[in-house]
């Protein structure tokens, strides 16, 4: 036989993502105590709507699936108006305060980094509020502190666990001279050097082959991480990219004059500001009461809407894509339903979250762009345009596309 030519549509390889391969991902609270872990969470759980799926949100007290609000899918919705509507979810969990010297054993500490380990990203709640009834167990409020506290907590666990991989690869390479055994041993003290240093794994620069073996780790500060800073706006330490938000997309120029920024080694990490305290407030009245409260406190349009109560579905998109999670819509007048995979997520393993049939017998994927859609405004004139594509077995799913699968299971079927 022939040599096989080289394939032509093979996708270009990505670099590998660090973090577990899988559509079952979450996302877990992390913070000291009595920062505004538990009120973030109630919050959250009682604006999500229970889809139809999940008729209980809070699947235990600590742990709930919330809607991933999408304009897009209440778009598809709009216009197929479908028997049932499946929109993704996020599942968070509320992990119990962390305190200094958990790696220790301090405060349960073992069980709360084993909680940690459990989720596949972090939401870090640091608490900006003052109130002296509430205390702090630092007794004082400082969110830069409270962040460097947590961090080290976590690099300590994860250099106690690379030490003892490290020694279990000292004692097996005596006993044999597997390549890949050195291989190992050289990354851990790459990784070692690096947590020392007092960088977070995920902000280190790692091959892909090192990814695959970090993966095998499941380590703590390997873990994406959002920073939700509670009431920021009365809070007197400044985060860089907080002030770039708060300047860029909610205008509030008048936090300007307050700029002593603390933290800039944070490269590029998402932080949110958000108030606990006032989004409890209008989460707890009936709508109307809470446009007029906004009016009676002079609370402007803008602070309110756009900073304030707005922030609890931009933390949720935040924390679903910031654990690399992307879905794509199966839409049609039976139900418009979203479908949650991991990003660089192929085709056929795609059809598979919908049922293992469609990725045994995986034949093609039929995409549209949801942009098309919506500018076309049907799926006949998509079609007429030539952007209904047809794709393969090495397409990478893109976030949005509408997806019908093709497959056959019967025997003769492509495989
Ligand atoms: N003033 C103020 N109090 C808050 C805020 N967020 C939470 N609290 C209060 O702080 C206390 C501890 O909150 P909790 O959510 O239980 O903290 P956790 O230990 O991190 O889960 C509670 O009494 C909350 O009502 C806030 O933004 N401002
Ligand atoms: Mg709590």
């Amino acid at each position: 036989m022939p040599p096989k030519a080289a394939k032509k549509d093979a996708a270009p390889a990505e670099r590998p993502i660090l973090g577990r391969f899988s559509s079952h991902l979450k996302i877990g609270i992390v913070g000291l105590p009595n920062v505004g872990k538990s009120t973030f969470f109630n919050i959250v759980t009682k604006l999500a709507i229970p889809a139809e799926n999940f008729p209980f949100c809070t699947i235990e007290p600590n742990e709930a699936r919330v809607n991933v609000p999408d304009e897009r899918f209440d778009w598809l919705c709009q216009l197929y108006k479908p028997k049932s509507e499946v929109s993704a979810y996020l599942e968070i969990t509320d992990i119990a305060g962390l305190i200094r010297g958990a790696h220790a054993g301090e405060g349960l500490g073992n069980a709360f980094l084993s909680h940690i380990r459990a989720v596949d990203g972090i939401f870090h709640v640091l608490r900006a509020f003052e109130d002296p009834e509430i205390t702090h167990i630092d007794d004082t409020v400082d969110p830069v502190r409270d962040l460097e506290t947590i961090g080290e907590e976590l690099r300590l666990k994860d250099i106690e666990f690379v030490e003892k991989r490290v020694e279990d690869l000292d004692k097996q390479m005596k006993r044999s001279n597997d390549k890949q055994l050195k291989i190992e041993h050289e990354l851990c003290q790459r990784v070692l050097a690096h947590l020392n240093d007092g960088k977070d794994i995920r902000l280190g620069d790692w091959k892909a082959a090192d990814v695959e073996i970090l993966n095998t780790f499941q380590l703590l500060t390997a873990k994406p991480v959002v920073y939700l800073v509670s009431d920021l706006l009365y809070c007197k330490c400044l985060f860089l990219s907080c002030w770039k938000l708060l300047f860029d997309v909610y205008d509030l120029s008048f936090v300007k004059s307050e700029s002593t920024i603390r933290v800039q080694e944070h490269g590029g990490e998402t932080i949110l500001p958000f108030s606990c305290a006032f989004e409890q407030k209008l989460v707890d009245m009936p709508e109307d009461e809470a446009a007029k409260y906004c009016a009676e406190n002079q609370i402007t349009r803008q602070v309110c809407l756009h900073c304030y109560t707005c922030m609890i579905p931009k933390i949720i998109k935040t924390g679903f894509s910031a654990i690399h999670l992307i879905y794509f819509f199966t839409a049609g007048p039976d139900e418009v339903k979203c479908w949650q995979i991991r990003r660089q997520t192929k085709a056929p393993q795609a059809a598979g979250a919908i049922h293992t049939d469609f990725e045994r017998g995986f034949i093609c994927a039929e995409v549209m762009k949801f942009e098309d859609l919506k500018e076309l405004g049907s799926e006949s004139a998509v079609k007429a345009a030539g952007k209904y594509r047809q794709e393969g077995k090495t397409y990478v799913v893109q976030d949005g596309d509408i997806i019908f699968f093709k497959f056959n299971v019967s025997g003769g079927g492509k495989k």
